[in-house]
């Protein structure tokens, strides 16, 4: 085992636990390593030649978040709540209380329901599988359910099982398909986590009870009665008993012996690592895993939400997991009537006509040989082949690739509707590579360089990984994650901005006296930058910055509750090539700083 295999292996150790806490910490933290996700029966290789395989070349698929609560869009009682719609009912939220919601049913009519059009978009996009909520938190099942009748068949006018009707059409476009189950709450059934603590007879219940009555025959029946499905995606196992999660799993292995079952079944049981909600990870995680994402703002429709993500935002967040060794699970919400809002769905089509043109560069495609994402955008491999998948083009004809060993063969922009053009290219002894390149972008979305490199029978692509590149023509951002600390605290952070919309970041906090981060950087360039520094904090602090060539710039600026990049000056190069650059807290309130990165700007950028 080279020492590149060792520290990649020791990453990927860290963000298990990591992501355990992320996909586990929404009500339990902490999770053991003994719980690592993965069936420890079957090795990775196995697994992606095998039940995994569909999915591990898939990377792209459709989430849809479709419940009761899409009846309400967000409002209860003449009031919007803002935040995820598909807890509206919370406490946190409206509060509803459970009779009320349960009425509810009686106006959920959903004609406008068309699932072959909803599959027809799924595949336009590119997609590859679709996975629907067939009962969220709240209890409502979104399909014919013998086992309760809080269901859209006996529940509501509607009376049709779309899930039925979705499956099918999947089935018929030949889309992989699969359910989203939450298996341990559940706000309306007795027992239930979250739920009523007693049964309509004002018995006392307990999770056994909503177990075996409710949670276990239901999933016997989404396992059942739709044909063979490819995924059974539970969600917040929270401190539901490992007895009964190993119960449900053994049950869909044995019903659905192809199904993929994600990490959050609990304990360790599922097929594949599911990330944090709304997380692209900035670092390569090596083995199966996934993010799932919305297009939007909320998982499930709510009236006002209309920031929906673009086009080319949905590119770059599929292409970025992708170049980081996942797949990506995309989220819309059907409105009340049962219908796809129409921006969303219109940038879903635009987003498919892109994958069509470079469909090599997402579907079986493999990670970046970098662990992170490169100031102009990131790196796809297949075969022989790197995809560069620029969305920022440079406008100075050159586009420059840090710290590459493997020699380069050939590069050319491709052309899908005409012919690709072969670039000249400059790889130097200083392992960073020069593409010339036109001034206009070749593709108004994000275009793609193919780089054919000089490697035999499965080798890797080897980049270093020992510095981040400091680019002549573009800003590169260092983000904490990848610089070393002493006498501070380096963190992963998340927050919510609305109700249930997780944001991300690593940063670094508790600054004690001489507390710094350090970064080794590979300057292309010699020269001045232009250095900001994205923190929050209070009142105002100062900073310090310095180089190993002596160079220092130190300044203050105010300091707020949210992040925002400060300009501090500029930062002089005297030598290209590997440096370090070290940042310290120079005054201020040592508790409240925290510094998420440092960005070097050139002068003419
Ligand atoms: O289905 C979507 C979300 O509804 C679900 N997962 C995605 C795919 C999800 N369930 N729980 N969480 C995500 C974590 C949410 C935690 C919070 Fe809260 C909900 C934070 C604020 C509201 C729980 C309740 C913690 C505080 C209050």
């Amino acid at each position: 085992m080279n020492i590149k295999t060792i520290r990649k292996q020791l990453i990927l150790l860290v963000y298990i636990i990591c992501i355990s806490n992320l996909s586990f910490s929404q009500d339990k933290k902490g999770k053991g390593m003994e719980e690592m996700w993965g069936d420890k029966n079957v090795s990775l290789d196995a697994l992606k030649n095998g039940k995994g395989k569909f999915f591990d070349e898939s990377n792209f698929g459709m989430f849809i978040h479709w419940g009761l609560f899409s009846n309400l869009g967000g409002v209860w009682n003449g009031k919007t709540y803002y935040g995820i719609g598909e807890w509206i009912m919370n406490p946190r939220m409206a509060g509803i209380p459970v009779e009320e919601y349960k009425h509810i049913a009686k106006s959920f009519n959903p004609t406008g329901f068309d699932a072959k059009k909803i599959a027809q978009l799924a595949k336009d996009a590119g997609m590859k599988y679709i996975v629907i909520t067939s009962k969220h938190h709240e209890g409502f099942a979104m399909f014919d359910s013998k086992v309760s009748d809080f269901n859209i068949v006996d529940a509501t006018p509607f009376g049709r099982d779309p899930m039925h009707e979705l499956a099918d059409a999947c089935h018929d476009l030949g889309l992989g398909f699969g359910f989203y189950y939450s298996h341990n709450q559940d706000w309306t059934a007795p027992g239930g986590t979250r739920g009523p603590e007693v049964d309509k007879k004002g018995k006392k219940t307990t999770f056994k009870d909503y177990f075996y009555n409710k949670c276990k025959p239901q999933v016997k029946e989404i396992c059942t009665n739709y044909g063979d499905i490819d995924f059974v995606w539970f969600d917040t196992p929270g401190d539901m008993p490992k007895k009964y999660v190993v119960e449900l799993a053994d049950m869909v292995r044995e019903l659905q012996p192809k199904a993929m079952m994600c990490s959050r079944v609990g304990y360790g049981l599922g097929d594949y690592a599911s990330v944090g909600d709304m997380e692209v990870p900035t670092k390569r995680i090596e083995g199966l895993w996934e993010t799932c994402d919305t297009n939007n703002d909320s998982w499930s429709y709510a009236w006002y939400d209309n920031n929906f993500k673009s086009p080319k935002v949905i590119l770059g967040r599929l292409i970025e997991t992708v170049a980081r060794g996942g797949s990506y699970l995309f989220n819309v919400g059907p409105d009340q009537l049962g219908i796809v809002p129409e921006i969303g769905a219109e940038f879903l089509r635009k987003t498919g006509k892109w994958l069509k043109k470079y469909p090599q560069v997402v579907y079986a495609a493999n990670a970046s040989p970098w662990d992170y994402k490169l100031p102009w955008g990131d790196v796809t491999t297949k075969d022989n082949n790197m995809y560069l998948a620029v969305s920022e083009w440079p406008r100075d004809g050159k586009l420059y690739l840090p710290g590459l060993i493997t020699k380069i063969k050939t590069a050319k922009i491709l052309n899908p509707e005409g012919t690709d053009q072969i670039i000249e290219f400059h790889q130097g002894q200083d392992n960073w590579v020069t593409f010339e390149i036109p001034f206009k972008a070749p593709d108004n979305l994000i275009s793609i360089i193919e780089v054919e490199v000089d490697i035999h029978n499965g080798g890797d692509i080897i980049a270093e990984d020992a510095a981040l590149g400091i680019y002549p023509n573009t800003k590169t951002e260092l983000i904490t994650e990848f610089g070393k600390v002493n006498n501070a605290t380096q963190e992963n952070i998340r927050w919510m901005e609305k109700f249930g919309e997780w944001k991300h970041a690593n940063q670094v906090g508790e600054w004690q006296e001489n507390g710094q981060v350090t970064w080794k950087i590979n300057v292309k360039e010699a020269g001045y930058y232009y250095l900001d520094l994205a923190y929050k904090g209070s009142d105002r602090l100062v900073w310090k910055t310095t180089t190993d060539e002596g160079v220092m710039v130190q300044n203050q600026q105010a300091a707020t509750e949210k992040y925002i990049f400060y300009n501090m000056g500029i930062l002089e190069f005297k030598t290209p090539g590997i440096h370090n650059i070290t940042t310290t807290l120079v005054e201020g309130d040592r508790e409240t700083a925290s510094l998420k990165s440092i960005l070097l700007r050139p002068i003419n950028d």
